[in-house]
């Protein structure tokens, strides 16, 4: 009963704001500048998944969250050296995985197959390289447990030279293409028309 008292009155204040809609409009445009700012704020918090370490930073590390009965996964990031700063990533791994190897994709007689690599290079101050799926990634086997949406795995990757950086890998959907959202890696070039999915 008092439940629905309530609702009513909100209808009555409704009616009123609808009514005197001119005088209310400046507090709502208020509230929408609100909203924008928060919305901005979350999408920088997003933006700021990144670490940064002796010269080398890592941004948005994500990996895939594992359908039942699945014990590998793939974890995906961006890294990037800074000018006059060249580097290699020789190695991987996570308490959340037996074993994590450097992939990478190549096409054999028309077939996409993964081969572990013993390093990913970092040219000095150039563009990010990028690890997707499809593409460069780092091979998660061995899982003790799945990964489930929404968790956060703990990642150190060893640099050469830069040694040691501990990232927080956000866990998203099974199928996922990027981290947060979006539709694939945020540092990637969208891909030019008519390229090969893979
Ligand atoms: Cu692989």
């Amino acid at each position: 009963m008092h439940r629905s008292r309530t609702r009513l009155s909100w209808h009555a204040g409704r009616k009123q704001v609808a009514g005197k809609y001119a005088r209310y409009a400046p507090r709502l445009i208020g509230y929408a500048i609100l909203a924008a700012a928060l919305i901005f704020i979350v999408v920088g918090i997003a933006t700021a998944h990144e670490y940064s370490s002796n010269g080398v930073t890592v941004a948005h590390p994500w990996a895939r969250a594992t359908p039942g009965g699945t014990n590998i996964s793939g974890a995906f990031l961006e890294m990037k050296a800074a000018a006059r700063h060249r580097d290699r990533l020789v190695g991987a791994r996570s308490p959340g995985a037996g074993a994590v190897e450097l992939h990478s994709r190549i096409m054999e007689s028309g077939a996409a197959k993964m081969r572990r690599v013993d390093a990913i290079a970092l040219k000095a101050g150039a563009s990010s390289v990028i690890l997707k799926p499809g593409g460069y990634h780092l091979m998660l086997t061995d899982l003790p447990a799945p990964l489930k949406e929404g968790d956060l795995l703990k990642l150190t990757l060893v640099f050469e030279k830069a040694g040691e950086i501990e990232v927080e890998a956000t866990v998203e959907p099974v199928a996922a293409m990027g981290p947060h959202g979006f539709d694939q890696q945020p540092g990637t070039a969208p891909k030019p028309t008519g390229a090969h999915n893979h």
